[in-house]
């Protein structure tokens, strides 16, 4: 750590990776498979961040690894249309009918950065709604009231975005029907979006009560505002079809990345053809990348993909191993779970918004962390942090991390 720290910024990559949020250094990883991860101390830990998501399958999934080599034997960039990539985009179609079009980037942060900019486009206005504790990568104007690292390190606004446009940004409380309302009645002809994570990953998981998303449909559509679902963290995660399929509904556009690239960069952004109509060079909003529909990225996502479609029950074996990590909180815990998605907050709250969220105890929360990492658990190094349960977790290992977790509660 220290000598990555000398080049690296805080040693890292991806700032919750330096473990601020609950103290100490991060162990150096150097292999994984299925559901467990080796550092280069030689200890092994049963993995639930999953590289923050996308690990669906568990580490090394062998038809992702297969595909990812049939590419590395043809070449790994182009910088030209491949079929491959018209496969996934029929596929993501398939899976998610709301994607009537769909564009591939690289990552989930040019997903939505793009999406916000088409929905300006699309609707000529320049405001866009989010909520506090959402987080949809570090876009300048989604900056604000953010969740994941700007949580962790109570970064409110970041240094760096111009006011300019962080005041094309209005941040609302999640789940509040209220104040959803009251924006829309002072500003409704200038917002072009309301962007959400339909579950929340962001400031740990929170699910959004059904009233919250019948108004966000209701009122988007009757003020001419486009829906934006951020599903990078639950699109073929809660549901082959993401979280729209789990609650029935149908976003304008919606984005992507994570579990689509089965473990390599990607991202995707898409949803009604008229909208996408409008993206270069069908229409007059720019966007572009070198390594867009990367073919390595294109061919792993796409092994990730048919698995699921093929394997249906994997859903309910996530649900299954899931709701058995969760189903006893511990005195002084609040589970949020959806799905493969939890999260233990150390409050005995509820925990419906970012207001809530942060009453936690983050010192206790890094105490249990601790002692977890220390008998064989990875959580994710925040107390706002989602955890993840891949296909790879076996019964045995959901019970070691519940005795390890009980071990904890007992010596409290
Ligand atoms: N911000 C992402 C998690 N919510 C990614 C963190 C990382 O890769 O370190």
């Amino acid at each position: 750590m220290a000598r990555a720290a000398k080049r690296i910024p805080g040693g890292v990559n991806s700032p919750v990776r330096a473990y601020r949020g609950v103290g100490g250094t991060p162990p150096f990883i150097v292999r994984g498979e299925g559901s467990r991860i080796y550092d280069a101390d030689g200890n092994s830990y049963i993995d639930y961040v999953g590289s923050w998501g996308p690990l669906l399958l568990g580490h090394r999934f062998p038809p992702v690894l297969a595909a990812i080599e049939e590419v590395l034997a043809i070449g790994t960039s182009f910088g030209a249309p491949t079929e491959r990539e018209i496969e996934l985009a029929e596929l993501i179609g398939e899976a998610v009918p709301s994607m009537e079009m769909v564009r591939l980037v690289s990552s989930g942060t040019e997903a939505t950065m793009s999406a916000i900019r088409l929905a300006r486009g699309f609707t000529g206005r320049d405001i866009t709604v989010k909520f506090e504790g959402c987080y949809h990568g570090h876009v300048d104007s989604l900056l604000v009231k953010a969740g994941s690292g700007m949580a962790t390190l109570a970064i409110a606004d970041t240094a760096g975005v111009p006011k300019a446009f962080a005041d094309t940004t209005m941040a609302l409380p999640y789940n509040s029907v209220e104040a959803l309302e009251e924006a829309f009645q002072a500003h409704g002809d200038k917002i072009a979006a309301v962007i959400l994570e339909p579950v929340v990953g962001n400031m740990g998981c929170v699910p959004p009560s059904p009233a919250f998303l019948n108004a966000l449909r209701a009122i988007t559509t009757k003020y001419g505002a486009l829906l934006i679902f951020d599903e990078v963290m639950t699109g073929f995660r809660l549901a082959f079809g993401g979280a729209q399929e789990l609650f029935g509904m149908t976003p304008d556009l919606s984005t992507f990345g994570k579990v689509i690239g089965g473990g390599l960069p990607i991202g995707a952004y898409g949803g009604r053809a008229d909208i996408m109509a409008k993206i270069a060079p069908s229409g007059p909003v720019y966007q572009a990348g070198t390594l867009s529909g990367n073919p390595l990225a294109v061919a792993s996502g796409l092994a990730m993909l048919r698995h699921l479609q093929a394997h249906p029950e994997v859903y309910s074996q996530l649900e299954a191993r899931a709701a058995m990590l969760c189903a006893n909180p511990p005195k002084g815990v609040t589970i949020n779970r959806v799905g493969s998605m939890f999260t233990f907050f150390f409050t005995e709250q509820p925990v419906t918004s970012w207001d809530t969220a942060k009453l936690a105890d983050t010192k206790a929360f890094g105490r249990f962390f601790h002692w977890m990492l220390e008998h064989g658990v990875y959580l994710a190094p925040s107390q706002f942090e989602a955890g993840f349960v891949s296909a790879a977790h076996s019964e045995q290992d959901i019970t070691d991390t519940l005795t390890a977790a009980a071990q904890f509660f007992a010596q409290q």
